[in-house]
């Protein structure tokens, strides 16, 4: 059975705002498997040029895995669901890109403007679009000190309304994990690791933290995902899929790092949607390029994960 919706199921405004790229559009026509990608990652993750380097290596090593990768956008006030090289390269060049979560992708539409897709949002764009695999980095979370800042994503949210499988790597340890869990059992989203017992921490395989569930396989994977398609939409997944160990910065060493950030970001007051950002565009720097070689393996390994998946459900 394929994992894409026909368009003719959408109410018609939503149909005409999404634009498909041909090879998604063949995809979904011969049901194929698709795995969404965030953008957000793009724009305001990684620095130009390997941004726009590493969205291409991760598309296809998606094509490798034996499905089609669709990359995800707001261009000239539509959503586009896969972007040629064109578009890749106009997003991941441009100054001024709106980052994109719930509350700003109808903005960005109605606007004209362009932006990126954060997890929620591109969770949004896949679910109308019929998606139901998406590969990412990291997913926004509580932040800490969240208590007094009320900063908690709205990628948990959307995790909680919007039946799509968030593949990552797990929360960044610049948030607060264990918050993070706490927030996603309260909303009832099932958060299982792969091929490990702890949840795993971005940049690190080990957070300290047992993991709710963990399964070994992607066929286990689309079992639970059609398992809780039977609740209707019942909001998603998240499969937290451990950084290969040789790309591992480990936990010890981050930490330093991560709190260095975190105080400089507090010293110059950032706030809200920019302080991930800019947190991690300083650790970029704190460890010498290091943490992007580890976010490039990590998001490639995800991706790899989530066209398994992907493959598993047009099979079942
Ligand atoms: N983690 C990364 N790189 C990123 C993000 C998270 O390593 O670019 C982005 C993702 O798009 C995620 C978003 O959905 O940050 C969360 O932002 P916020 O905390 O403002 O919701
Ligand atoms: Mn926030």
């Amino acid at each position: 059975m394929s994992a894409t919706l026909p368009l003719s199921a959408l109410p018609v405004d939503a149909a005409g705002l999404l634009q498909f790229s041909r090879e998604v559009a063949e995809a979904r026509a011969q049901g194929q498997p698709i795995v969404a990608l965030e953008s957000t990652i793009i724009t305001h993750g990684m620095p130009f040029p390997q941004n726009v380097e590493t969205a291409r290596q991760v598309e296809a090593d998606i094509r490798a895995a034996g499905a089609v990768p669709a990359t995800i956008a707001v261009l000239d006030g539509r959503i586009r669901i896969g972007l040629d090289d064109v578009d890749l390269d106009r997003l991941g060049q441009a100054t001024g890109v709106m980052k994109c979560s719930r509350a700003d992708l109808a903005i960005a539409i109605a606007t004209g403007r362009p932006g990126s897709t954060t997890v929620a949002a591109t969770m949004m764009a896949a679910h109308l679009a019929g998606i139901a695999v998406f590969a990412t980095g990291g997913i926004g979370g509580v932040h800490k000190g969240a208590e007094t800042s009320f900063d908690v994503s709205a990628d948990l949210d959307e995790l909680s309304r919007t039946p799509v499988c968030v593949v990552c790597a797990g929360a960044k340890a610049l948030l607060d994990i264990p918050k993070t869990l706490e927030v996603l059992e309260t909303r009832g989203v099932p958060v299982v690791s792969y091929g490990v017992d702890e949840v795993p921490a971005f940049w690190s395989r080990t957070s300290g933290l047992p993991s709710p569930y963990r399964m070994d396989s992607a066929e286990d994977l689309a079992r639970l995902i059609r398992a809780r398609q039977i609740f209707g939409d019942h909001g998603g997944v998240l499969v937290a899929n451990p950084v290969p160990t040789e790309a591992e910065i480990p936990q010890a060493e981050m930490a330093g790092f991560i709190n260095a950030a975190i105080a400089e970001a507090d010293r110059r007051g950032i706030r809200g949607k920019t302080v991930t950002p800019f947190v991690l565009a300083l650790i970029f720097e704190l460890t010498k390029g290091r943490s992007l070689v580890t976010n490039i393996a990590l998001v490639r390994n995800n991706a790899r994960l989530a066209a398994a998946i992907a493959v598993a459900l047009t099979g079942s």
